[in-house]
């Protein structure tokens, strides 16, 4: 029997190449989906399959992590084997904007969707997108034993989150694990977070569309890696035998300069002459290195990254100058 898989946030980068791997692997595959005046299915376009198609696999569904009762007639509906939460208000400087409901969905929304798999008695395995802006301002490298010290309403309701699944584990034996992500980048990545914000930018201003590219601390330390490496590490969690929680990272370190670098130079522009600053973009408290050791995934899952920084930000920049 081909196994069945509900991917909540289908719609965002992580959700779109989460879905297509699991289809690669005949699986079927049922995504929920935010209603919304406008579409909001780009990302998936290329996989959707008509209902009135002989033998779909891939299944959308209307529901918000916000309502929990439909989450379990959804759950009550679907019976999936797998349940991947990677929805959330995935932004941390708009997490600063709209605490209360970063709280409701990023926080709150795990917490209804293990309560409904706990209360149909649900048989499934649980992948909690926790993330590294859990540890916050704890000294790197960061790896499982790390303390988390977040440092945005984003970060603490992921922290929330990842003791919420913890506890669904070890108080009702449920299959329950968190990965513990480092940034993962695309050309799938939204348009505001800082990389695709720079390739776009170097896409349009190559191509004489626009003279300047405004950003906020340049000075962070992110680790960066690949984002479709990355749903394969969170597909092989909930392959293993016991359930356990995993760093996924690259263990490289570059500032947002060095990512401006990469990205101008693919193109053959200076950075420097287009770069300004605006504090918008600033945030009332930053996250200022996460660099994270990701030897667990490797010993026990087999995981590595190929794709390194300066690479993803080659195949960002020349996915954009495509686009563009
Ligand atoms: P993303 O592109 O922002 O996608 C977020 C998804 O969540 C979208 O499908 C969005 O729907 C959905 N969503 C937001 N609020 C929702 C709600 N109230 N109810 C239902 N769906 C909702 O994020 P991503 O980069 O793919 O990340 C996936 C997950 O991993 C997120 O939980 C994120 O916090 C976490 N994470 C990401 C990284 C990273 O570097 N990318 C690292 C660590 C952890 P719409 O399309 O309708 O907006
Ligand atoms: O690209 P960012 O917005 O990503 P951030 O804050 O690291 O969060 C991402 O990664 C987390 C994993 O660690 C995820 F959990 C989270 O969901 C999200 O995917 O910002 C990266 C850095 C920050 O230090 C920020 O201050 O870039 C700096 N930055 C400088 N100028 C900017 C800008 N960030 C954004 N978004 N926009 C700017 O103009």
């Amino acid at each position: 029997m081909a196994k069945v898989a509900l991917i909540t946030g289908v719609t965002g980068q992580d959700g779109s190449y989460l879905a297509e791997l699991l289809l690669e692997k005949s699986y079927t595959v049922h995504g929920l989906l935010r209603r919304a005046s406008s579409f909001n299915t780009g990302r998936i376009e290329h996989l959707y399959q008509d209902p009135h198609e002989p033998n779909p696999r891939l299944y959308l569904h209307y529901a918000d992590l916000t309502d929990g009762s439909r989450l379990v007639t959804l759950l009550e509906g679907i019976h999936p084997d797998e349940v991947y939460n990677l929805a959330a208000q995935s932004h941390v400087r708009v997490s600063f904007d709209e605490p209360e409901y970063t709280g409701m969905a990023t926080g709150l929304g795990s917490t209804r969707l293990l309560e409904a798999i706990r209360m149909i008695g649900l048989d499934c395995r649980y992948y909690q997108a926790s993330s590294s802006e859990m540890f916050g301002a704890s000294t790197p490298p960061q790896n499982e034993q790390t303390p988390f010290w977040p440092r945005s309403p984003y970060g603490i309701s992921k922290v929330y989150s990842y003791w919420m699944t913890r506890n669904y584990r070890e108080a009702y034996g449920m299959f329950a694990v968190n990965g513990i992500l480092f940034n993962h980048e695309s050309p799938r990545r939204g348009l505001t977070f800082v990389t695709r914000k720079i390739t776009r930018a170097v896409a349009e201003i190559a191509a004489g569309k626009r003279d300047a590219l405004y950003l906020g601390n340049l000075d962070a330390v992110r680790d960066w890696g690949y984002a479709p490496e990355y749903v394969a590490g969170m597909w092989a969690m909930l392959q293993h035998t016991e359930p356990g929680d995993y760093v996924l990272a690259t263990g490289t370190a570059y500032t947002i300069r060095d990512f401006l670098g990469f990205a101008f130079s693919h193109v053959g522009l200076d950075w420097e002459k287009y770069v300004r600053f605006d504090e918008r973009y600033l945030r009332p408290a930053e996250v200022d290195s996460l660099i994270g050791d990701a030897s667990r995934a490797a010993s026990i899952l087999g995981w590595t990254p190929k794709v390194m920084t300066p690479e993803l930000a080659r195949i960002m920049v020349e996915a954009d100058c495509a686009a563009v």
